[in-house]
């Protein structure tokens, strides 16, 4: 009898647990702008530092491993706007969706699911419920621990296996997992069931409110946020399950050095973990190898019961970025095995293997510059979003390859994760092709500055950097974009950030991109690159491309006068609707992006001789999609490619200064087809 009750204790007491974590005042704020237009001086010696994630490899298959997608067709139901969280109060996890009698919803996984169907979802504020069922083989329940992984839910989830709380999580674009073994049917059906909440508060990274709009239908909860891209949501990444042994490793951090004589150095350290069976199995050995493209080993240690060490490798092949080297993007494989005591010879009873891919470089910056295995780095690239008709932020494979056919058809080498963590696939991309991250946290335009806002933006860099910082391509964390750090409460907030991070940044200089003043800006000072955006001719001085020179050498001294760092602007541009031409120039034409282009162009010319400057980036890489303004027409058109991924007539000319620039800084030859056969004597001609 009391047996019989077990269950249904734990279930009550894991909901009421829920909803206490679930501060619903939080997000029912009132948006009253003039309430945010300062914020109050906080004390932040108190503020609490978040608990450091654990594990977070991402999941591959081994000898020791298995990996299951639990990507696919899930079904989904949402909640009433109103009443968010009725789904908990009701348990709705404890059987089948279809069971609370709701309208069920075919929802695709990985997708935003704001453009799947015809109604509106799109504008949805509030929760919706994701489920599906999968079969564990039987297999998988001995000697095993298997974990439950989701790339990024946004913003918030919670998660249930078969009626039992799994875990939770909150902030977008970040991974999250958990062990589920003692939750799961082996060698039987399974129902994983997910509440994914989207709204934003004040305490959110990044912020937004919500309030209620009168309507002709009466009123509706409405989610209002200043970034300028829509806030799609849902399950945005894949969710993966995968096995460890009972002791495994769990998670692993490499730092590469690079000697003028091509000497490698590569320091790792290994994390352990054991279920409680684990705890008796005594690992003895580890072994890590590197090995080469060719799978020749390149370097190898084995350390009894010490898990960091040092491997050197004489003549390394360093990691280059694209248009720096033939080779760019050199990767090799460094796979950790775990070898436990056994009475066979002591290398034979092998317990856990893991592969990462690594790429031997350093990284070095001073006042002026950023160096790349010793040489200065000037960086060419573009702000991007994640984004694409349809899908929304949902992961596709096909568009990433495609982005980054993109991206070196115009001769970029870098782009900042504007304004979130990207996918780890686009990552490990990034890491192949030898496109250089300057890799950003979500705080983007962050106004109210407060501690428990602090606390998760500290959290949010946290995991942004726990996640990412073996990627060779990171060359830099961007810790906000466009924050309100002209305002009081921004002196404090970012002092405190910047300590914190920079006791975590794992060998990368701190940036952030700044829309306020050089002379108001609290922020800058506390950075190792000091970047700016600026929409000379878009935003100021529209249709005056005549102003943009002068304007822009001028601000950009103005911040190396006053930080005395080195500079890069992550934005300029202008709105250019396809196919809409005007001569002469006229704003919104192909020509007018031209225009304004080629005057950056100049300026960055001039600011390049200056010894400081060591950056363009275009905003944007392509068309997305916002909230509904007046100011947008169907999203942000200032794409030098268009939603779809085909090029605006700027695409040609800033694929002419790319290249023109890899040829002047690298010595790289022009493609054939930068230019056609116009006559004989212009032909070769840029
Ligand atoms: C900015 C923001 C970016 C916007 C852009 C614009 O300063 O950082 O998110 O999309 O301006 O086009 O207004």
């Amino acid at each position: 009898m009391r047996r019989h009750w077990m269950p249904v204790i734990f279930l009550l007491l894991g909901s009421l647990q829920v909803l206490l974590a679930y501060p619903e005042d939080d997000f029912l704020v009132n948006a009253n702008r003039k309430e945010l237009t300062d914020s109050p001086l906080f004390e932040y010696g108190d503020v609490r530092k978040p608990t450091p994630t654990k594990g977070l490899l991402y999941p591959r298959d081994s000898e020791t491993r298995e990996v299951r997608s639990l990507d696919g067709m899930w079904q989904l139901v949402r909640s009433d706007p109103f009443d968010p969280l009725q789904g908990i109060r009701e348990k709705w996890f404890i059987d089948a969706l279809r069971k609370t009698g709701r309208e069920i919803i075919s929802m695709p996984v990985p997708a935003s699911y704001n453009d799947i169907t015809t109604d509106n979802l799109r504008d949805h504020v509030g929760t919706v419920w994701y489920e599906r069922t999968f079969f564990v083989p039987r297999s998988w329940k001995a000697m095993q621990r298997t974990w439950l992984r989701f790339s990024s839910v946004h913003y918030a989830a919670v998660v249930w296996i078969n009626g039992r709380n799994a875990t939770s999580h909150s902030i977008g674009h970040l991974p999250f997992e958990s062990e589920i073994s003692g939750l799961l049917s082996f060698g039987g059906n399974n129902r994983i069931t997910v509440m994914c909440d989207n709204r934003l508060s004040n305490r959110t990274i990044p912020q937004g409110s919500v309030y209620k709009v009168a309507t002709d239908d009466g009123s509706v909860p409405v989610q209002s946020y200043t970034f300028d891209f829509f806030n799609y949501a849902g399950i945005h990444r894949s969710v993966h399950l995968y096995t460890t042994p009972l002791l495994h490793i769990s998670d692993l951090e490499v730092t590469t050095q690079l000697t003028n004589e091509g000497l490698g150095r590569i320091d790792y350290r290994v994390w352990l973990e054991a279920s409680k069976e684990g705890l008796q199995i005594q690992p003895i050995h580890l072994r890590v190898r590197l090995r080469d493209k060719d799978g020749h080993v390149a370097a190898q240690q084995i350390n009894k019961a010490i898990y960091h060490g040092t491997l050197l490798v004489p003549n390394a092949t360093p990691w280059w970025p694209y248009l720096m080297h033939s080779d760019p993007g050199y990767l090799y494989n460094l796979q950790f095995e775990l070898f436990v005591s056994s009475n066979k010879k002591e290398l034979e009873a092998l317990q856990d293997t893991y592969r990462l891919p690594v790429g031997i470089r350093c990284l070095n910056w001073d006042n002026d510059t950023l160096l790349l295995n010793g040489k200065p780095l000037y960086m060419r690239g573009f702000g991007r979003h994640e984004d694409s008709d349809i899908r929304g932020k949902g992961l596709d494979n096909a568009l990433l390859a495609r982005d980054f056919n993109l991206l070196k058809w115009t001769g970029a080498n870098a782009y900042r994760t504007s304004h979130y963590p990207y996918s780890e696939e686009s990552m490990q991309f990034a890491d192949q092709h030898g496109i250089m991250i300057i890799d950003e946290c979500p705080a983007v335009n962050i106004d109210i500055f407060e501690p428990q806002l602090l606390e998760n933006h500290m959290s949010s860099l946290e995991q942004l950097i726990h996640r990412d910082r073996n990627h060779p391509s990171v060359i830099a964390w961007s810790v906000a974009n466009e924050p309100r750090s002209n305002k009081k409460g921004a002196l404090k907030y970012f002092e405190s950030l910047v300590n914190y991070v920079r006791g975590i940044a794992h060998g990368r200089p701190l940036t952030a991109a700044i829309n306020a003043n050089s002379s108001s800006c609290h922020l800058a000072q506390f950075l190792d690159i000091v970047g700016f955006n600026r929409y000379n001719s878009w935003y100021q001085n529209s249709g005056r491309t005549d102003m943009i020179i002068n304007l822009l050498t001028i601000e950009a001294q103005s911040w190396r006068d006053k930080f005395g760092k080195p500079v890069i602007q992550f934005e300029y541009g202008g709105d250019t609707m396809e196919g809409m031409h005007s001569l002469p120039a006229f704003i919104w034409s192909e020509e007018y992006q031209v225009d304004l282009f080629s005057r950056h162009f100049k300026a960055f010319d001039e600011l390049r001789g200056r010894g400081w400057f060591i950056g363009e980036f275009v905003w944007n890489f392509a068309d997305f999609r916002t909230a509904q303004t007046i100011t947008r027409v169907g999203g942000n058109k200032k794409g030098v490619f268009t939603r779809n991924r085909q090029p605006k007539e700027v695409a040609h000319i800033l694929r002419r200064r790319y290249f023109a620039l890899a040829k002047e800084l690298d010595m790289f030859g022009l493609p054939e087809d930068l230019t056609v056969y116009i006559s004989k004597h212009i032909h070769n001609e840029l």
